[in-house]
């Protein structure tokens, strides 16, 4: 059986039309990326996808590779992402590729990364029409894996928020670093996978309250509440770091960042500012970081970065102060 790297083309369900590198064996080509650590997809059943054509999916969720398509797309701009953004050889920074698993369960809501399989798992969704294998669901999800293999951030508590809000921030970067014609960049998450079935986002990283459920600022007690809303905090951090306060429209999408000390803030580019979260997160964060904690972890990898006179370093300040976090 021979091993050799083929561009097959693919059309996911979320991500449109396009390339995939495959493996051709000899006689049939397999959803297996040997030029980004041999990741691959799965079925539910734990079966590699193969195909006689190299031509993958027709973008209906009832075709089984179209969701097949989206995860081998997802985990490869998120192996890209992390490779040119940052240096980072795969989610251990070892080479070695994780798996996806699709078709998770029966209408199965939920996505999930697990440190145990090393792999990423994604459900099909309500009426099994809806699979959760959007590009920054991909990209928040990996990144548990990464944030696992770095900081450790504990799942509870402030620091559970803080990773929960690393998952979102990387996931979104995944979003802006594809550009994908089909999924317009932005500062919302889940907009692709109708998970309310109103077509409105899970989260939104401008003003995280939107969401009826998490929070724009820091409180006393907010340790208490699901890490998926005490992330808002973090992720309107990184919001306000990189697009300031005040109404902004990114992409043709409108967005209105709140402070909660009535200050404004100017922001300085979302690749200036996730520069800034993956040092603080791979040099300074550790399992029991708290919001007080990750305000001075980024303080000190602008420092690193850009230096304790910069306006990147003030701004990481005046940013944190926006959402309560002195
Ligand atoms: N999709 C969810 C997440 O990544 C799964 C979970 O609740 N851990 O946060
Ligand atoms: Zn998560
Ligand atoms: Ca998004």
């Amino acid at each position: 059986v021979q091993t050799s790297n083929a561009t097959g083309s693919g059309t996911g369900v979320h991500v449109g039309k396009v390339t995939l590198t495959t493996n051709y064996t000899g006689s049939t080509y397999q959803l297996k990326d040997n030029t980004r650590g041999g990741q691959y997809t799965v079925d539910k059943n734990g079966t590699l996808y193969t195909d006689a054509d190299n031509v993958w999916g027709n973008g209906l969720a009832s075709n089984t590779q179209s969701a097949a398509v989206d995860a081998q797309f997802g985990a490869a701009a998120t192996w890209d992402f992390y490779k040119n953004t940052f240096g980072r050889n795969g989610i251990r920074n070892d080479g070695v590729g994780a798996y996806s698993k699709v078709h998770y369960g029966n209408a199965y809501v939920n996505a999930f990364w697990s440190d145990s399989c090393f792999c990423m798992t994604y459900g099909d969704g309500t009426g099994n029409s809806n699979p959760l294998t959007a590009l920054d669901v991909a990209g928040h999800e990996m990144t548990h894996g990464v944030t696992s293999n770095t900081a450790g951030l504990n799942y509870s508590g402030e620091s559970g928020g803080l990773n929960e809000a690393t998952s979102d921030i990387f996931g979104t970067m995944v979003e802006f670093y594809a550009k994908l014609s089909v999924d317009n960049p932005d500062y919302l998450i889940g907009e692709k996978i109708n998970i309310f079935g109103d077509g409105k986002p899970l989260r939104y990283m401008d003003k995280p309250s939107k969401d009826g459920k998490s929070k724009d600022s820091w409180y006393s007690g907010i340790s208490s509440i699901d890490v998926h809303y005490s992330s808002g905090v973090a992720n309107h951090f990184f919001y306000l770091l990189s697009e300031g306060s005040g109404a902004k429209t990114i992409n043709g999408v409108s967005y209105n960042s709140p402070t909660s000390n009535g200050s404004t803030v100017t922001g300085i580019g979302r690749d200036k500012a996730a520069k800034i979260w993956y040092r603080a997160l791979t040099v300074y964060m550790t399992s029991t970081t708290n919001y007080k904690a990750a305000r001075t972890a980024t303080l000190n990898a602008a420092k690193d970065l850009y230096g304790a006179t910069s306006a990147e370093y003030k701004a990481v300040g005046s940013a944190w102060s926006a959402v309560n976090v002195s």
